[in-house]
């Protein structure tokens, strides 16, 4: 069993859902609330979340309540859910009737009108956007790009101890701001990243904006990172005027009829959901692999044999497809390590759900790590154990991506680019653990004790 503990940022992360709007509508149908308990007023069980693991918070309130209870936590009542079917309801089939919610500083920070935050018309549009320049056929263009960047990334760390996490958003930066501008990307890394990193500074920060707090230091690099943008857009909309494959391209073309100021805060919010996502999911596989021997030896095997076949040529979409043991150890880690715990929603209106009242306006979260280790669904869930995904998961028992409405529409990209990076990874380096790495901290997104250092060395070529 690992040994967990909490780290600060989540407490001051969870601390900001103090800033929901609240509102509580009286109950109009004559149905029980679900089971489970409110604590005390207004701060709830705040308290019982924060003294443990909250994962063991919810683990032990579904084994007393079952796979539907109501807390209190935070200032919001909500309803947690984890069975395959609850979340299918609630993301799904009636998704219509539970909107996206979140923090008004997260919203500030990241821009009023990017694609999460809405529902109906305009939600749509900005997905069938996003989705065009994330498709297979789209991406598939990219994967030379995507190869230099990360051969760049792994001799920048040959022979040195690195900061895993660190490093790998590096590389998810720079495979970001391609798949959105393309190859115009260099011209405007350095001024994007430093804005960048500015911002995700104040983003866990307390949203109190006074000169010198980190959240007015972040707003300030917000502001400049849209003068930057507007500048990109200035300059493609004079110089070349032929099609771009990118996002950018895609949210530029002219009968779509965005606004520079849309466009600007759905670039920022691409940037912020691929980003430290994908950086902590290949964080978690290098610390796998280097647990698990046999199954490193196995990926090193296939992408040996990957190799072999293409003398020094670059990888196909083709060749990524005949990967099914690197695939694998990647839906397996994104399983155990369930990078986002969970998902936030608000019901719209009263709803019913299994004989129970889920009242409008109380947030409902569907718990994605819960129902990824429920041993009903994955027998010895704790254990780290690719093999399990030689067979398909049933429906809604693993959504590393979510589902429905606003499911991931960069989940191809987020492969893609992992196995491009494993390919070379495993064929050319080794890498070992260098501290203690029990410990998982939230920042938010479950990660490995301090980023988890590593020395990390060329292989000696026989
Ligand atoms: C392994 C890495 C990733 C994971 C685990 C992941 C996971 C998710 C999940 C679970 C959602 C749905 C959240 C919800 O329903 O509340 C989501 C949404 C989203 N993701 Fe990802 N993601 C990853 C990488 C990426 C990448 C690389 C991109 C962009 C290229 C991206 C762009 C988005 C966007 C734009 C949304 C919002 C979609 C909407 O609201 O309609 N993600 N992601
Ligand atoms: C999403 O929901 C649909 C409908 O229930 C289901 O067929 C599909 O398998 C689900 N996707 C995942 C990833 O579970
Ligand atoms: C398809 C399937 O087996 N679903 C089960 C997954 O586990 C939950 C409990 O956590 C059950 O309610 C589902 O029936």
């Amino acid at each position: 069993m690992e040994f967990i503990t909490i780290s600060f940022s989540l407490f001051i992360l969870l601390s900001t859902l103090f800033l929901f709007k609240s509102s509580v509508a009286g109950r109009r149908k004559n149905l029980p609330l679900p089971p489970g308990t409110l604590g005390w007023p207004y701060i709830g069980e705040t308290f019982q979340l924060y003294s443990q693991n909250p994962n063991v918070f919810f683990a032990s309130k579904v084994k007393k309540y079952g796979s539907i209870f109501k807390t209190h936590v935070l200032g919001c009542r909500c309803v947690m859910i984890s069975s395959p079917a609850a979340a299918k309801l609630v993301l799904v089939t009636k998704s219509h009737l539970f909107k996206p919610t979140f923090p008004a500083s997260k919203e500030r920070m990241l821009g009023k009108q990017a694609i999460f935050f809405h529902q109906g018309d305009y939600h749509s549009k900005l997905r069938r956007l996003v989705l065009r320049a994330f498709t297979p056929e789209s991406i598939k263009n990219i994967i030379p790009d995507i190869e230099s960047i990360a051969v760049d990334s792994l001799r920048s760390w040959e022979n040195r101890l690195i900061n895993t996490f660190q490093e790998m958003k590096t590389f998810t930066f720079n495979v970001a701001l391609l798949s959105i501008f393309g190859k115009d990307e260099v011209l405007y890394r350095e001024d994007l990243k430093r804005c960048y990193y500015i911002l995700e500074k104040g983003y866990n920060s307390m949203p109190i904006n006074l000169p010198g707090t980190l959240f007015h230091k972040s707003m300030k690099a917000r502001r400049e990172l849209a003068q930057i943008l507007a500048k990109i857009l200035s300059l493609r909309r004079e110089t070349n005027k032929e099609n771009h494959n990118d996002l950018l391209g895609s949210f530029m073309e002219e009968k779509e009829g965005l606004s520079d100021e849309q466009i600007a805060d759905n670039i920022i919010g691409v940037i912020f959901a691929a980003r430290d996502t994908t950086a902590s999911v290949l964080t978690w596989i290098l610390k796998y692999l280097a647990e698990n021997p046999t199954v490193l030896q196995a990926v090193t095997d296939e992408q040996e044999g990957i190799m072999k076949g293409k003398d020094d040529k670059s990888l196909t979409w083709l060749d990524t497809k005949k990967m099914p043991i690197t695939s694998r150890v990647i839906q397996e880690t994104l399983r155990v390590a369930s990078i986002l715990s969970f998902t936030f929603r608000e019901a719209v209106e009263d709803v019913e759900f299994e004989g129970y009242l889920i009242p409008k306006g109380w947030k409902v979260l569907p718990l994605f790590r819960n129902i990824h280790h429920s041993p009903e669904n994955f027998t010895n869930p704790e254990k780290f154990d690719p093999s399990r995904f030689e067979v398909a998961p049933k429906p809604n028992t693993f959504m590393p991506f979510g589902n429905g409405t606003h499911a991931c529409p960069g989940n191809e990209l987020a492969k893609l680019e992992i196995l491009v990076l494993l390919h070379h990874m495993t064929t050319k380096y080794r890498w070992s653990m260098v501290g203690p790495q029990n410990d998982i901290h939230y920042a938010p997104f479950a990660l490995p004790q301090n980023g988890l250092p590593i020395r990390f060395y060329p292989k000696k070529m026989p």
